[in-house]
């Protein structure tokens, strides 16, 4: 307030100082820290500033909701290692938001939301606003950090506070709240100029000790079944080079994490994506590198890890990670980077190879489920089942390695992930940490805007619902996406009856729908695809386009599994047992 009291004052004199507004200083903080797009729903108070973004060179995206938004600003900043950014209205637009930004936490990527607010003097005494909610409380036990300003001198540190918060040590969400009065709000521009923050080195190395190192590496060459696992930290990273080295160099056989496929291709001689049991269960000293031993991972114990005793290494720039399910007994703290660049200057030429008996093995185990799984990818069932139908999609990822594949649903996730081959870092994305229906389209926005790739999106006919009104924002924006629905009539399956009245059974939809419709309205391409022929021809016609597309690929109702692979996560009735 006193700042523009002083201008006012100045222009009283005469004087005619520039002034600013807090909307043209959003803009500036945004753009000195190279923050150039945002992912938003417009409404009051933000319409304006949007505009004035767009106008400024910020490439502002409008979704149709803004879960989706979030989610495509959570996958930015995971694929750039800036804080992605969405935009949203107050109350109701900012709880549609913070979905993502809880998501964001959960999953370790980088993102800001910002939303506007109402008034803090009505919100305050609950008397009743526009849109009216203490959206910082709100926000605070979601994210990493929630920062509120009310003055605009203070944008440029708002700003630099939340890019901060959300890329250093382990990334995460952060909410920025602005109230509406903030954006009108008027400065000297020289001052608000200076008041302005670049971010020094955001998200500073942090280098582990070297006593953790040599520990780390005296667990490692005295293993005789060493086993590395690789998760979406190492992917974020972006150390690849590095791990490359240290997989390499040590000889250890490797098991990336969904994300993590494609850090090291599928098809390297030492991944064992495909003896996963196996090497869970045999391995005697496991190195976690970005990956945390949580329920994807059995917590670290019981049946999937096999009754021999294990030693775990953890390389994760989090301290409290350490011990948080099993004993870590060497943990190395500080950015996977040098963490894994110290390890890699400690393995010389006289590392123990490890032992050919537990690299055999693994390789054996490999070879027979690669070779289990062969027969059935090439089949040209119709209706098709998961496996023609991923046969035909894995063969285009290995001919297109660089298109970046979007997955969700129950079955159409489990079994793309063992089905296709991940070949680069970073391009498969999927449910993540919280197994979460409903990121497909806006990663599908995200990944195409931040990486100019084709995108395929492999989206189960349940998981696309949550997120299909966007393929309109797809083809307003002209988006090289291509989607997928595997449309099996239902959540698992089709096939689900209710034998207690009218109503249909709650895992059923309207049968034998046809979502390649959904994208025409829109002038995108729809294609009703009912064989792994017609679906191959669709999705290469698709890659080859760039246009917006979506293949409606007819798959069997009876084909898939309660839950997927993780039907054991569902509690069993009490009554349905005896
Ligand atoms: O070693 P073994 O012998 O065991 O073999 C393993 C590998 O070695 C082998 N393998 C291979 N063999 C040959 N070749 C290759 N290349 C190869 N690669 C691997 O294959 C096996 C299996 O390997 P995998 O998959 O690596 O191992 P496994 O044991 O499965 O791994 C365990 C896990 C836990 C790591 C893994 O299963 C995993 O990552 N799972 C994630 C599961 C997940 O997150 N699921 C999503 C949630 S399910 C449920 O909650 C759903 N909902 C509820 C809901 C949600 N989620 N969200 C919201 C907001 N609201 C509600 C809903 C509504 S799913 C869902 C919709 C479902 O319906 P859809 O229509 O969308 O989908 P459909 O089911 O298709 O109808
Ligand atoms: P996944 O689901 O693939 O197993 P998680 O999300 O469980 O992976 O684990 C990611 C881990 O990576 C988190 O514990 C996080 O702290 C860590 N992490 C993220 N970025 C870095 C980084 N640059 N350096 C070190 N650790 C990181
Ligand atoms: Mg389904």
């Amino acid at each position: 307030m006193s700042a523009m009291v002083q201008s006012l004052d100045a222009n009283q004199a005469g004087a005619e100082p520039e002034l600013t507004d807090g909307f043209h200083l959003i803009i500036d903080a945004l753009k000195l820290n190279g923050l150039d797009t945002i992912y938003g729903v417009p409404g009051i108070p933000i319409t304006d500033f949007g505009r004035m973004a767009q106008a400024a060179g910020i490439r502002v995206l409008s979704f149709r909701h803004e879960q989706n938004a979030g989610y495509a600003a959570s996958i930015a900043g995971y694929l750039t290692q800036k804080p992605g950014i969405c935009l949203t209205v107050s109350a109701p637009g900012f709880l549609n938001g913070l979905t993502a930004l809880a998501h964001a936490t959960t999953n370790c990527f980088p993102m800001i939301l910002i939303s506007g607010s109402s008034e803090r003097e009505i919100v305050d005494l609950q008397q009743g606003d526009y849109e009216e909610m203490d959206q910082l409380a709100v926000a605070k036990p979601l994210c990493k950090a929630a920062f509120r300003v009310l003055h605009a001198q203070d944008i440029g540190i708002g700003l630099a506070r939340a890019i901060r918060a959300a890329v250093s040590g382990r990334p995460g969400g952060v909410y920025l709240d602005l109230p509406a009065k903030l954006f009108g709000q008027v400065m000297d521009a020289e001052a608000g100029a200076k008041s302005l923050v670049k971010v020094i080195d955001a998200a500073p190395a942090q280098l582990p000790a070297p006593a953790a190192v040599k520990r780390a590496l005296d667990v490692l060459k005295d293993a005789k079944r060493p086993l590395i696992i690789l998760g979406k930290g190492a992917a974020y990273a972006q150390a690849d080079d590095a791990i490359r080295q240290l997989v390499e160099k040590s000889g250890i056989p490797f098991l990336p994490m969904s994300m993590a496929k494609g850090l090291l291709p599928d098809t390297h001689p030492q991944c064992a994506g495909a003896a996963r049991s196996t090497v869970l269960k045999d391995s005697d000293v496991v190195m976690l590198i970005g990956a945390r031993l949580n329920w994807l991972l059995s917590h670290g114990k019981g049946k999937n890890w096999g009754d021999a005793p294990k030693k775990f290494v953890q390389i994760d720039i989090e301290p409290k990670e350490m011990d948080s399910n099993v004993e870590i007994v060497a943990p190395v703290v500080g950015d996977i980077g040098s963490c894994v660049a110290a390890l890699v200057a400690g393995i010389d030429g006289a590392w123990p190879a490890p032992p050919a008996d537990w690299t055999d093995a693994v390789a054996k185990k490999r070879e027979e489920n690669v070779a289990k799984m062969a027969p059935r990818l090439m089949n040209n069932n119709v209706p098709m089942d998961y496996h023609g139908a991923l046969g035909v999609l894995r063969t285009i990822i290995a001919e297109r390695p660089d298109a970046i594949l979007i997955n969700e649903g129950a079955n159409t996730l489990d079994l793309a992930r063992g089905v296709i081959d991940m070949y680069q870092p970073r391009k498969r994305l999927d449910v993540g940490t919280w197994g979460v229906m409903g990121i497909g389209m806006g990663y599908a926005i995200a990944a195409a805007i931040e990486t100019g790739k084709p995108v395929l999106a492999v989206e189960g006919d349940s998981a696309f619902g949550f997120s299909g009104m966007e393929v309109e924002t797809i083809c307003r924006y002209d988006l090289p996406v291509c989607i997928v629905v595997f449309n099996n009539n239902g959540i698992y399956r089709g096939t689900d009856v209710n034998n207690a009245g009218a109503d249909p059974a709650t895992t059923v939809f309207v049968k034998d729908a046809r979502y390649d419709r959904m994208m025409e309205a829109f002038g995108g391409v729809g294609v009703n695809a009912t064989s792994p022929d017609e679906l191959k021809r669709a999705v290469n016609a698709a890659m080859d386009s760039r246009k917006p597309t979506l293949i409606n690929a007819v798959i069997d109702p009876t084909a898939g599994s309660e839950s997927g692979r993780i039907g054991n996560l569902n509690p069993q009735s009490a009554l349905k047992k005896k």
